[in-house]
C-alpha cells in the first residue's frame, strides 16, 4: 500500500508580516509534500462535537486551523498522540494510516484541509476493526 511507510508530522511555516498584519504561505510543491486537488474548510463545529473517526486508503491532508484551534487525536496501530493545531503556521501533514478524530473546536475555529485526491467515499475506513485489519500488522 502506497501510504504504509508514512508518518504524520508537523510542519512549521513561517509567519510573514509587517505592521499591517500577518501572512504565512502554503506552496504546493515546497510546504505541502503531495499535489493538492482538493481544498474544503471545517466551521462551526461546537466545542462538544468530536468528529473524523476514520483512517484513509490513499489520501494525504494538510490541516491548518487557520483560525482559532482544534485538537486532534492521531492512532496509527503503534503511537496514540494528541496534537494542537492553535496557530496557522501549524501544519499538520495527516498520513492516511493515521485514524484521526477531530475535538475541542474553539468557536472561531475555522480548519483548512488541503487533500491529495478527489472526494471518495470508498477511500474512508470507518469502522475501527478494519483499520486495525488494514494497517495493524
Ligand atoms: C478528513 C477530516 C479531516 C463531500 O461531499 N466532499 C468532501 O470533499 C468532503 C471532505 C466531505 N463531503 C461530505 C461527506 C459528508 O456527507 O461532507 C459530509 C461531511 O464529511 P465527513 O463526515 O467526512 O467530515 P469529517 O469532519 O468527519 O472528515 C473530514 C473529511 O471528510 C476527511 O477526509 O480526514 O475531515
Amino acid at each position: 500500500m502506497e501510504s504504509e511507510a508514512l508518518e504524520s508530522s508537523i510542519i512549521e511555516s513561517t509567519m510573514l508580516g509587517d505592521e499591517r498584519g500577518h501572512l504565512t504561505v502554503i506552496e504546493a510543491e515546497n510546504t505541502i509534500p503531495f499535489d493538492i486537488k482538493r481544498v474544503f474548510y471545517i466551521y462551526g463545529t461546537l466545542s462538544n462535537i468530536r468528529r473524523g473517526y476514520h483512517a484513509h486508503y490513499k489520501t494525504r491532508q494538510a490541516l491548518i486551523s487557520v483560525s482559532g484551534s482544534c485538537k486532534v487525536y492521531l492512532d496509527n496501530t503503534k503511537r496514540k498522540t494528541d496534537i494542537l493545531l492553535d496557530s496557522p503556521t501549524k501544519v499538520l501533514i495527516l498520513e492516511p494510516n493515521d485514524w484521526h478524530e477531530m475535538y475541542d473546536f474553539s468557536s472561531d475555529c475555522v480548519l483548512l484541509v488541503l487533500a491529495s485526491h478527489l472526494y471518495d467515499s470508498a477511500d474512508y475506513i470507518r469502522d475501527y476493526d478494519k483499520f486495525i485489519e488494514v494497517y495493524g500488522g
